[in-house]
């Protein structure tokens, strides 16, 4: 043990990844909530990511997301497992750098003279060449508040050639002979020093752990993840909802199929049922609008319907008719969809008339204009439809738009100095949400939110942050990455045709 740590190269690099590695590198992270600056560490790994395409992104996380699944039985550990590599990544040049620096410094005797140098080094090494090619700025100018980035990176540069000026140089037989008094001083101290930067690694990796895992149940002014039917927002082109009689409802599913069904709501409910979560968006949300909830919905798979109904081979448009005279098409391949269903309850209640009892389509990946409600017609045919909305201009592709948004601190909000919670939803259809990043200063900078493990494959993501804000007035910006690995789209477009796009922006005053 004491021969890996303390001679020979490997031994080196095996220290400068367990001892010397997380002190430079962790210390930053560790602080990153108190002082609002972001590590070194994660500028490289962003810097890193922006570098790569699109598809090599997206097959980088699958790859990740597929090791943390089925190595460790966890989903959406993507980007932890990315910021473990990247660690990994700066520990062995840490530890390169530490041997470089040893071998550099051997016969220049004294501790101090090895510390200032390896300080030095490091410090150079960071201010210099990582951090301004990785867009950290000159000596992390970009990673925070001033004095704090300057003062943090003058600190972990300190620690990291202290850690390596008390190590024994490699290449000395250890043990030869008995110690001098200063010897053994000089030993006790490297001990010290070991454990203090094993036990500070340690108790940042139970912080950082800590707080990624209670920052969700502790910030207020998150919206539930599941929306209460009461809350749920409610869209439709009526003055007054139909009031369907369940009694006398059929479903009748005709057209290009070789057999007609027609089904009451008991025969419908016969049949096996399927349940999942769904994040439903109006597309005429505006940017930072109400229009969009979350439920957990259940009813009956519309491939379990079709493949009764046997679509013909020339099909391929569903057109829904609905109580109410609403009517939208969808490609039919949306509806064979193992994962496209006509929903008969939400949240465990029976489909609230609102949201159209008895029956709704729920389709992966549209906005609500193409999930009818009060659905009573389902015609298979081979021909376009233009629906209600989409023939009076809006999209009829209509699938939804990556969008981001606060709903803690509001508009116009004040807050006091200090720490500040920060949070709000995600959405990205059938995409899914890889990402959220925070913007404090307009859109300048961005910092990365803290994402909640989504509830399911259709659903928003709750995102949130801490902010270590200084009194002054703010604008405040927050955009997402969707699961495909690209980027919300900036540009302010309004609602019609397709849906609304920039990035919500928020005025903030810190008192
Ligand atoms: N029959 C019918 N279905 C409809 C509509 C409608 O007016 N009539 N509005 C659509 C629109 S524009 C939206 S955004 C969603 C809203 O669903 P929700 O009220 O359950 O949130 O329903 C869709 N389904
Ligand atoms: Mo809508």
């Amino acid at each position: 043990m004491r021969r890996l740590l303390w001679g020979g190269f490997w031994g080196w690099l095996a220290f400068g990844a367990l001892v010397v590695g997380p002190v430079p590198v962790g210390l930053p992270l560790w602080l990153r909530p108190l002082l609002d600056v972001r590590a070194p560490v994660e500028v490289l790994g962003e810097r890193a990511f922006r570098a790569l395409s699109p598809e090599a992104f997206a097959l980088l996380v699958n790859f990740l997301e597929g090791v943390g699944r089925r190595y460790l039985g966890v989903t959406h550990l993507a980007k932890q497992l990315a910021l473990v590599g990247a660690n990994l990544l700066v520990f062995g040049l840490g530890a390169l750098g530490a041997w470089t620096l040893h071998h550099w410094a051997r016969g220049t005797g004294s501790f101090w003279t090895r510390w200032l140098v390896a300080s030095l080094f490091t410090w150079v090494v960071w201010a210099a060449v990582l951090l301004p090619v990785a867009g950290g700025g000159w000596a992390g100018s970009l990673l925070g508040p001033q004095p704090h980035a300057a003062a943090l990176l003058a600190a972990g540069s300190l620690l990291y050639g202290a850690a390596v000026a008390v190590s024994r140089k490699p290449g000395r037989p250890a043990g030869a002979g008995g110690l001098t008094r200063r010897e053994a001083l000089r030993r006790g101290a490297r001990l010290m020093v070991a454990a203090l930067t094993g036990w500070g690694a340690a108790a940042w990796l139970e912080r950082a752990f800590a707080w990624a895992q209670s920052l969700f149940s502790r910030i207020r002014g998150l919206p539930p993840e599941v929306t209460p039917n009461s809350e749920f927002y409610t869209v439709s082109k009526n003055f007054f909802d139909p009031d369907v009689d369940a009694r006398r409802w059929r479903l009748e599913v005709f057209g290009l199929v070789e057999r007609p069904l027609r089904l009451s709501l008991e025969e419908l409910r016969a049949l096996p049922g399927y349940s999942r979560p769904h994040t439903f968006e109006c597309i005429s949300n505006p940017v930072g609008g109400d229009l969009i909830g979350n439920a957990v919905w259940k009813g009956v798979r519309f491939r379990d319907l079709l493949e009764r109904a046997r679509p013909r081979p020339q099909a391929r448009k569903a057109v829904f008719r609905c109580a109410d005279g609403y009517h939208t098409a969808v490609p039919l391949e949306d509806l064979m969809d193992p994962e496209s269903f006509l929903a008969y309850e939400m949240n465990g209640e029976v489909l609230p008339k609102a949201h159209g009892f008895p029956v709704r389509a729920v389709i992966p990946g549209l906005f609500g204009m193409k999930n009818p409600k009060w659905v009573t017609r389902i015609e298979l045919t081979d021909r376009d439809h233009l629906g209600y909305w989409e023939s009076r201009g809006w999209s009829d592709e209509a699938v939804v738009k990556t969008m981001s948004k606060f709903t803690t601190p509001v508009e116009g909000g004040a807050a006091a100095a200090g720490t500040v919670e920060v949070g709000g939803v995600a959405y990205a259809g059938d995409r899914g949400i890889s990402a959220v990043e925070v913007s404090f200063d307009d859109g300048r900078t961005w910092r990365p939110a803290q994402v909640k493990a989504a509830m399911g494959k259709h659903t928003w993501v709750l995102w949130a942050a801490l902010w270590q804000a200084r009194p002054g007035r703010y604008l405040l910006k927050v955009r997402a990455r969707d699961g495909v690995g690209t980027l919300q789209e900036g540009r302010p477009r309004p609602p019609l045709p397709d849906g609304a796009t920039g990035y919500h922006t928020i005025t903030v005053t810190i008192r």
